[in-house]
């Protein structure tokens, strides 16, 4: 028999409610949309509500709520997008407390009713929530992925696209490091339809961009005013699962465990990947010179600064 995939969304908020909707879109898989019981009713409601466009939008997905982690039971890929979301003032690390609570008790539902599956953690500080998702859970490293760096890289190649008024599917980012202020985006391997940027843009100007990447997530906090963002995170996340479901064997940049990859250990961290049917088939490594090594120094020593934090 040929059977849909299963994707089981963690989280009803804005970020999973936008994620399920593209995934259903996209036939990716038939999807759970999972929250906590003070949530069930809204959560159904959502799922509902979803399908309902699905006649008008052309597409079979079956979209469920629920409160029940039974429900889980067997998903091939679980996203992750439970927790609170930082408010103006607050950065990504200032959640750590509270999310890591959350994400130690998906985990061992997940554990429980999806031992198989693929796991994409959002929640954040991202770095810091995969890996205890990872601890808690036992998975394997090639199964416990978080999403940054498709959501930075497309910041980035939104503002490069803006700033040359060029289609967003001619540019291409790289970013690597940590979810935070000091992620480390890589101008050196970053073009638009193939050619270098710094042949195409100023210095001063590619700098400004560098640097409006790096706070991207604050000036959509800041904009928002109660919340972060959710529709380019979603998104995000429907890339890379799209990349495993289908076997696409994309490089994508993901949030992976480190054991000496880039001179680190036992870290979570955003990386270049290759991403396919079995989660991060691959970890590429790439030479970097000295300033750029020193800036993904910093970002992980952030990361790392948040993991004490927990311990
Ligand atoms: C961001 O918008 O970057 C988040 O981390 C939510």
């Amino acid at each position: 028999a040929f059977n849909r995939k299963k994707i089981a969304v963690i989280g009803s908020g804005f970020t999973g409610a936008t994620t399920a909707f593209i995934l259903g879109q996209k036939e990716l898989g038939d999807i759970v949309l999972v929250d906590i019981p003070q949530l069930e009713n809204p959560t159904k409601g959502k799922a509902l509500d979803m399908m309902e466009s699905s006649p008008v939008l052309g597409f079979d997905a079956n979209i469920t709520g629920t409160a029940n982690y039974e429900d889980i039971k067997d998903a091939d890929l679980v996203i992750i997008t439970a927790g609170i979301a930082r408010k103006p003032g607050m950065s990504r690390d200032d959640l750590v407390n509270t999310n890591a609570g959350i994400m130690k008790s998906v985990a061992e539902q997940v554990k429980t009713y999806a031992p198989n599956s693929i796991v994409l953690v959002l929640s954040n500080p991202v770095d810091a929530m995969t890996y205890t998702f990872f601890k808690t859970s036992g998975f394997p490293k090639e199964r416990v992925i978080g999403q940054s760096g498709v959501l930075d890289t497309a910041r980035f190649r939104t503002f490069v696209a803006m700033e040359l008024n060029v289609s967003v599917e001619d540019v291409t980012g790289f970013v690597l490091g940590g979810h935070g202020d000091d992620m480390v985006p890589l101008v050196r391997y970053s073009y638009a339809g193939g050619i270098p940027l710094e042949k195409l843009i100023p210095k001063d100007r590619l700098d400004a961009i560098v640097e409006r990447t790096r706070k991207g997530g604050g000036e959509i906090v800041n904009l928002l005013g109660n919340g972060s963002a959710y529709y380019a995170p979603a998104a995000s996340l429907v890339q890379m699962a799209e990349a495993i479901i289908k076997d696409k064997k994309r490089i994508l940049p993901s949030v992976a465990l480190l054991q000496g990859e880039y001179g680190y250990t036992d870290l979570y961290l955003g990386v270049p990947t290759l991403l396919g049917a079995n989660g991060i088939e691959k970890v590429i490594e790439l030479d970097l010179t000295a300033e750029e090594k020193a800036a993904l120094d910093k970002s992980a020593d952030s990361v790392r600064s948040v993991m004490a934090v927990l311990k």
